[in-house]
């Protein structure tokens, strides 16, 4: 077979709007993980390979993000920050939820009223407190989802077997009326949701960052259109916690179409490809008539500062290489990934690896 023809590499530096952020980790403020620097060293190292073509999102309009968000969610993203910012809030500092609504704050009582103002009502849709939202958020946000549907423009309508969409912030853990993990819009469920929408009856989405997307799955959950299957580290001790179990298998319509493959600290290379192998077949069972979506990321690195696997920048290219032999075209989406002077090693080891497998 010929040499693949260069890879589309959708990128924007609106992301670099959401920035200057602290986190809290257990009490203490701690820089963000998720920073700028992560999207501009990958994009950097991909270019530099002569393999990618650089080209913009285009926009697609409020429609697809509204096909899987709930309209509060969506006015919520857009308008906190203004809405605190009228109430007083610093504009150096970022806004965390202080006030979380969670199912047991109810128990058998009807809450019928939210705030007014969107910052008083930020707990009743973020379930963490790593999400921080500044000025630039929201544009950022909405910038990471046309990365992705123009990714999947490159796809269907241009030609390209494989593109790769640079979204930042990610989008894996952000559920339907629910934003976490450093996500407000979930790409990879926005995009599959297109495909739907564009005439595909079965999608699949392969989730290969470190953490459970647990909000891909609360989204397909009870879906038998859309296959999710994770592979990620296991929620006993790792986040989101709370999902990623193997038991976890979908429901009605859905049942058997969500796949969790949780991984023991320390996996490396061979096992986790082990369990990729396992994920594959699913995937190959399920028979997709539209490209595989792959969430990916590279917090699964042994050096990432938040993971507890041990793959090597090698093993991208082992996992690149054996998802492209399902011979699927392929959306990649970025997710995580902080371990930043690594980062673009290993994007061009696993998209490397990616555009050999689908090429041979
Ligand atoms: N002790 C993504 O990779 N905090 N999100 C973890 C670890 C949040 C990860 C705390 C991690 C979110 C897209
Ligand atoms: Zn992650």
């Amino acid at each position: 077979m010929p040499p693949l023809p260069p890879t589309p590499l959708i990128a924007s530096d609106v992301h670099l709007g959401h920035a200057g952020l602290v986190e809290l980790l257990a009490g203490k403020e701690i820089p963000c993980f998720e920073s700028p620097e992560r999207a501009t060293v990958i994009r950097d190292a991909l270019l530099a390979t002569g393999d990618y073509l650089l080209a913009a999102p285009e926009d697609h309009g409020p429609d697809p993000v509204a096909a899987v968000h709930e309209l509060e969610l969506i006015d919520l993203v857009e308008g906190v920050w203004a809405d605190a910012i009228a109430a007083g809030h610093d504009p150096t500092r970022p806004l965390l939820p202080d006030t979380f609504l969670l199912r047991e704050y109810a128990g058998r009582m009807p809450l019928e009223q939210l705030p007014a103002r969107r910052h008083d009502r930020l707990g009743a849709y973020c379930f963490d407190t790593a999400t921080p939202i500044v000025e630039g958020t929201a544009a950022a946000a909405r910038a990471a989802v046309d990365i992705g549907l123009t990714a999947l423009d490159h796809v269907l309508e241009g030609g390209a077997r494989l593109a790769y969409g640079l979204c930042r912030p990610p989008g894996h853990h952000a559920g339907r009326n629910l934003i976490g993990g450093y996500c407000f819009y979930n790409n990879a469920a926005i995009v599959a949701e297109s495909m739907l929408s564009r005439g595909a009856e079965r999608v699949a989405i392969l989730d290969i960052d470190f953490h459970h997307g647990n909000g891909t799955q609360q989204i397909f959950w009870d879906r038998g259109e859309v296959l999710y299957v994770s592979l990620h580290g296991d929620p006993r001790g790792i986040y989101p916690y709370y999902s990623g179990y193997a038991t976890e298998r979908g429901a009605g319509d859905g049942e058997r179409a969500t796949v969790n493959l949780p991984l023991r600290p320390g996996t490396d290379g061979d096992a986790y490809l082990g369990a990729l192998r396992e994920g594959l077949e699913a995937i190959a069972a399920f028979d997709a008539d539209a490209p595989l979506v792959v969430s990916l990321g590279f917090d699964t690195y042994h050096a990432d500062p938040i993971c507890n696997l041990a793959l090597r920048t090698d093993d991208y290219a082992r996992i690149g290489s054996s998802i492209g032999g399902l011979g699927s075209s392929v959306v990649a989406l970025q997710e995580g990934g902080y371990a930043v002077e690594a980062l673009g090693a290993n994007a061009v080891a696993f998209l490397g690896g990616l555009r050999d497998g689908l090429a041979g």
